[in-house]
């Protein structure tokens, strides 16, 4: 197997984002990963949510790869391993890193999104360091290496030599289900729902991502619940043609069946399995009310337990504050980071974070350095079983859990609008018009009163978020706008990191009423809660004009 050179040249716009690389699967191209890295000699993970084009670009990544003296490649059946299990695999067996190929929620198939996540040793996301040292060689590379061996087949599991490396292709599964197990109680959670078979009931969607084959092996095969309770989880090149991505708006497969026969817990995954979503019959578990419940309850989560309690909690800047409360009860530290899971991954390794959560769908912890949707999943199955086993009398469900919450600490309402695929230039005037308020202080003790609620609110400030990070003191700027009003209240805009054609741009509402507020208010719906701040946030922001949009593409 001669090593080649091919002669090419740089592409534009292969700066990753958020999370990763994504680009319409039509004008995807290549990557400067192994340039950029110090692959010799090292064990490399391959995996990813197997959505279309993912076989032909594991079989580029092994002949690039060993071209560039990588030793070892471990890779999922079939070019599947979810994202959260690939971070374990990475740890586990204490590879140099992996390539993950999935653009996440977004669409597959032919005309849709490819992606690629490149993560490092301890797990994670590749910090920007690394990810702007891969740009930089997008910019300026003129060939690369490879070996011109035959296509090998991803299907059996089995050890064989490729080239000059080693390939090995692993279960994608069963070392995922050995963690699991390891973190939760598993006995108390079959017990509590062998027990109650026909009242309590569980369904979950894997949506056509990645998460199918770990949700059918963790709740049919470990937690013995039926075939029923698991739906879409044949993984598929084009998700079925669906949005894999868990929220009310695109889970409407789970949403319908969840409603239509009152499934008391209903959940969902994203395509690569890091996204999770917690609804039941007419119960839906926002984001940022989730983490903050796991951190409330987690010494009923036995792997908290056996590391000597929580270490520190955090949160993504614009996710709500219901964290925070339950850090300052508990005597924690909290952190706030720039939006994106690599920004957790240095607070874990430096012991001082356990739990952590984004507003959109990512939940997790330090047993390992994704975020993680089954996980999030069996957290709550494990909440909710340790609740009902102190509670003989009444069963407990998910609304008893977030009614017990608010009234203890107090609600964050909270909502995210995004404005999908709109024309840059709009998106950067709205930036612009924010930054110039932020400037001048033009905007600095306005007060608006929304027309429908009459509810008065006053700007006391405006700045755009800036991060230090605590341990190794890089600096991320302009990672979003936030508006704070007299009330606590906050508002806040940001670019996404993650579309593929256009900018997104997404606006984050939270307004806090206090537990003496009184069951009625804290159990008011998001949307009405909110509503007042929504009008006032729109106007100050002139959002519809710059964006000629009246509403946003989708509600969180
Ligand atoms: C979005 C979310 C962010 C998340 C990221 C990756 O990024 O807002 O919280 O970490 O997606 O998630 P952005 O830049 O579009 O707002 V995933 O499951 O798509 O890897
Ligand atoms: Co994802």
């Amino acid at each position: 197997f001669p090593v080649q050179e091919v002669l090419t040249k740089p592409f534009e716009g292969q700066k990753p984002g958020t999370s990763g690389l994504r680009k319409r699967v039509k004008v995807f191209q290549q990557e400067s990963i192994f340039d950029a890295i110090e692959a010799k000699g090292s064990t490399l993970v391959i995996g990813g949510d197997g959505r279309y084009f993912s076989p032909e670009t594991v079989h580029t990544i092994l002949k690039i790869g060993s071209a560039n003296g990588v030793d070892r490649f471990i890779v999922g059946k079939d070019s599947i391993l979810s994202t959260p299990a690939a971070s374990n695999i990475i740890r586990k067996y204490k590879a140099y890193g992996g390539i993950l190929l999935t653009a996440s929620h977004n669409p597959g198939g032919p005309d849709n999104d490819f992606g690629i996540k490149y993560n490092v040793s301890n797990g994670g996301p590749a910090p920007e360091s690394v990810t702007n040292k891969i740009y930089e060689k997008t910019k300026t590379i003129k060939k690369y290496k490879i070996i011109n061996a035959p296509q090998v087949s991803l299907d059996t599991i089995g050890e064989f030599a490729y080239g000059p490396s080693k390939v090995s292709i692993i279960d994608s599964v069963v070392d995922y289900r050995i963690l699991l197990e390891s973190i939760f109680d598993f006995p108390l959670i079959k017990s509590f729902l062998t027990s109650h078979r026909d009242n309590y009931r569980v369904l979950f969607d894997g949506l056509h991502g990645v998460t199918g084959p770990y949700a059918h092996e963790i709740l049919v095969s470990a937690l013995g619940l039926t075939e029923k309770s698991v739906q879409n989880c044949i993984p598929l090149p084009d998700f079925g043609g669906g949005h894999p991505d868990p929220n009310l708006t695109y889970a409407h497969s789970l949403v319908e069946v969840v409603e239509r026969e009152g499934i008391e817990f209903g959940a969902a995954s994203d395509g690569d399995g890091d996204r999770n979503m917690i609804y039941g019959k007419g119960a839906f578990v926002t984001p940022s009310d989730s983490v903050a419940i796991i951190a409330h309850w987690a010494d009923v989560i036995p792997y908290f337990k056996r590391q000597g309690g929580v270490k520190g909690l955090a949160r993504s800047m614009p996710t709500s504050k219901a964290i925070d409360l339950v850090a300052k009860k508990k005597g924690l530290e909290c952190f706030e980071v720039p939006t994106g899971w690599k920004f957790f991954g240095n607070l874990m390794d430096a012991g001082r974070l356990s739990i952590c959560g984004e507003e959109s769908f990512g939940t997790g912890s330090d047993h390992i350095r994704e975020k993680d949707g089954l996980w999030a999943v069996i957290a709550w199955l494990n909440i909710i079983a340790a609740a009902n086993a102190k509670s003989p009398n009444k069963l407990i469900g998910i609304n008893d859990i977030l009614q017990a919450h608010y009234e203890t600490y107090g609600r964050s309402f909270f909502s995210r609008y995004d404005y999908e695929e709109v024309p840059s230039d709009g998106a950067n005037a709205l930036v612009a018009h924010l930054n110039d308020a932020l400037q001048t202080g033009s905007l600095n003790n306005t007060a608006r009163s929304s027309r429908s609620t009459s509810t008065k609110f006053t700007v006391s400030g405006l700045y755009d978020f800036e991060y230090t990070d605590p341990i190794d003191k890089s600096v991320s700027s302009n990672q979003g706008q936030v508006i704070t009003f007299s009330d606590g209240s906050r508002v806040v805009f940001r670019l996404s990191g993650t579309g593929s054609q256009g900018a997104t741009v997404r606006m984050y509402v939270e307004r806090y009423v206090p537990p003496e507020a009184g069951p009625s208010e804290l159990r008011r719906d998001a949307a009405d809660g909110l509503k007042g701040l929504i009008e006032v946030a729109l106007e100050l922001s002139k959002l519809k004009a710059f964006l000629g949009r009246e509403e946003p593409t989708v509600i969180t």
